[in-house]
């Protein structure tokens, strides 16, 4: 990992946005993951490289976190150096005026907040020419249901990072399925495992955004 990789890697880690913010302490008026990010695309590291990096923070912070070194401020401190990255990441995961394979709804199931891999979904799925609708966070059953309604022919995404949050999705694609029996669902994010996703009776689960493109574009073809 080269020295500003691996300095965006600390960022993330540590939470450190900007070099306007003042946390962490020790690192104020340096730069932060904002100005490194936009830094090391300048100097022609790989966008993907960077995101590698931001995961490796998000991991170390995490591990953190279950040890009970650091707790929610720190995450969301970390979370925001993430999400500020990610804003410099965007336009090289979206490709612009492609023409749209269909309609994929995503979002972060009830009771989850988590959003920062659901994010990363929706932008790979969207430069992957796909039209992508994004219900956000702590999405109901209902909810689903009704965007479905609305989107006929629509794809849809569920993510969930709490193993106590997993459990709603069997819920969702219940409501979806249903109501629409053919409606493809995948599901994703840290917790589940494919078995899990039979389990449901969703009928797709990817550990990554780009398992998650690749499935949809061989439905879409
Ligand atoms: Co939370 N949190 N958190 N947290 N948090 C975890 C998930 C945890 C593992 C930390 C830990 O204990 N080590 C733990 C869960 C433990 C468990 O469930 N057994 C945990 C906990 C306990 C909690 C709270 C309960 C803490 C508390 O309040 N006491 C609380 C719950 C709030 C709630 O949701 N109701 C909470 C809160 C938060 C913050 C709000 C502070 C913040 C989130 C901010 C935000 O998202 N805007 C946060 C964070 C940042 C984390 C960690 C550190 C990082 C998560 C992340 O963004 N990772 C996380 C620890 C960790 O992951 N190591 C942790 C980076 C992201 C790119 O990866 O989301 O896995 P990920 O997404 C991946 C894949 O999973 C996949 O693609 C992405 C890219 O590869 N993917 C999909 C995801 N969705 C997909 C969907 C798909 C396909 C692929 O298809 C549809």
């Amino acid at each position: 990992m080269n020295d500003i990789v691996r300095k965006i890697s600390e960022c993330i880690e540590r939470g450190k946005v900007n070099k306007k913010s003042p946390y962490p302490p020790d690192l104020k008026d340096q730069n932060g993951a904002d100005e490194l990010a936009a830094q090391a695309l300048e100097q022609g590291v790989k966008p993907v490289e960077i995101l590698n990096a931001c995961m490796k923070g998000m991991r170390a912070v995490g591990d953190k976190f279950s040890k009970n070194l650091v707790f929610v401020p720190e995450l969301l401190m970390s979370a925001k150096a993430m999400t500020a990255v990610m804003g410099h990441l965007k336009p090289f995961f979206q490709s612009g005026d492609v023409k749209r394979k269909g309609t994929f709804v995503i979002g972060t199931v009830s009771g989850d907040l988590h959003d920062i891999g659901k994010n990363l979904v929706k932008m790979i799925i969207e430069g992957n020419g796909w039209e992508v609708i994004d219900l956000g966070v702590d999405v109901s059953a209902d909810k689903f249901l009704q965007t479905v309604n609305e989107h006929p022919g629509c794809f849809v995404g569920l993510s969930a990072l709490l193993t106590t949050t997993m459990v709603n999705m069997e819920k969702i694609v219940k409501t979806i399925k249903e109501k629409h029996s053919h409606t493809k669902i995948l599901v994703g994010g840290a917790p589940l495992t494919m078995d899990f996703c039979t389990k449901i009776g969703a009928d797709f689960y990817s550990p990554d955004p780009q398992g998650a493109a690749r499935y949809l574009d061989g439905l879409a073809a």
